[in-house]
C-alpha cells in the first residue's frame, strides 16, 4: 500500500500514527507529496488532497477519517470503538465527534494558512478572522472535554491538530489560556508515534 503525504499535514499525520500505533509500518510505504504539484496524487485522488491511501488491488482510499477507519481494521486496533451491546454504544460516537472537532480545528488551520499564501491585495480579514475564531471556540470547548486512555481517533485527530498549530501558528499561543488541554495533549505527545511524526 501507498500512502500519500506530507511531514506537515495534520491529516496525514493522523493516518501515520495509526500505522505506528498497529504496528502497520512494514505495510504502507509512505510517499511525501506536494498536493499543490502532484500530478500522480491528482491521478490517485481528483479532490488533490492528502492524505490518499492506495490499495494493492490498485483501489484508493481518500479522506483521513475513511483511511485511518480501515487501517484500524486491518489492524484490529480499537481505535474507533465498535457499536455492539457489550460496549457502551456512546462510545463510538464520542470518538467520531472528537475527531470531527479535531479535523475542524485543522481544516480552519490550514485555511488560515493557505489565506495567508495569496497576493496580500487578495488576502481577506474577514476570512482570517472567521478562522482564528473557529479555533479559538474549539480549544475552549475542548478545555473541558474528556480524554480517554486508551486512546481513540478521536484523540489522535485533536493531537494532530494541536501540532499543526504549535508548527504554524504557535503565535496563538494556546496553552497560555488552556491548562487542562495543555496538560493532556504535553503528555500525549511523548507517545512514541507523535515523537516519530512531527511535522518538519
Ligand atoms: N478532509 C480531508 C482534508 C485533507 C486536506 O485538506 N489536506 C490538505 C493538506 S493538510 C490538502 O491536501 N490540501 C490541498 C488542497 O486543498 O488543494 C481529510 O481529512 O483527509
Amino acid at each position: 500500500m501507498k500512502l500519500y503525504m506530507n511531514p506537515v499535514s495534520p491529516f496525514s499525520r493522523k493516518a501515520r500514527i495509526v500505522i505506528r500505533e498497529l504496528d502497520l509500518e512494514r505495510l504502507v510505504e509512505e510517499i511525501s507529496v506536494n498536493p499543490a504539484a502532484s500530478d500522480e496524487l491528482r491521478r490517485v485522488n481528483p479532490l488533490g488532497k492528502i492524505p490518499a491511501l492506495t490499495l494493492n488491488d490498485g483501489s484508493t482510499l481518500i479522506d483521513s477519517p475513511v483511511i485511518c477507519e480501515y487501517l484500524n481494521d486491518l489492524g484490529g486496533g480499537k481505535l474507533f470503538p465498535g457499536m455492539t451491546i457489550w460496549r457502551e454504544v456512546s462510545g463510538r460516537w464520542r470518538a467520531l465527534t472528537l475527531q470531527a472537532l479535531g479535523d475542524g480545528i485543522a481544516d480552519a488551520a490550514v485555511a488560515r494558512i493557505y489565506e495567508g499564501r495569496r497576493p496580500p491585495e487578495l488576502q481577506s480579514e474577514a476570512a482570517i478572522h472567521k478562522y482564528l475564531a473557529v479555533i479559538a471556540r474549539s480549544l475552549d470547548a475542548l478545555e473541558g472535554a474528556r480524554f480517554l486512555d486508551p486512546a481513540t481517533i478521536g484523540e489522535i485527530a485533536v493531537a494532530c491538530a494541536l501540532g499543526y498549530i504549535d508548527f504554524r501558528l504557535p503565535e496563538l499561543a494556546w496553552r497560555d489560556t488552556r491548562p487542562n488541554l495543555r496538560e493532556w495533549y504535553d503528555a500525549f505527545a511523548r507517545r512514541a508515534s507523535m515523537q516519530a511524526t512531527l511535522p518538519t
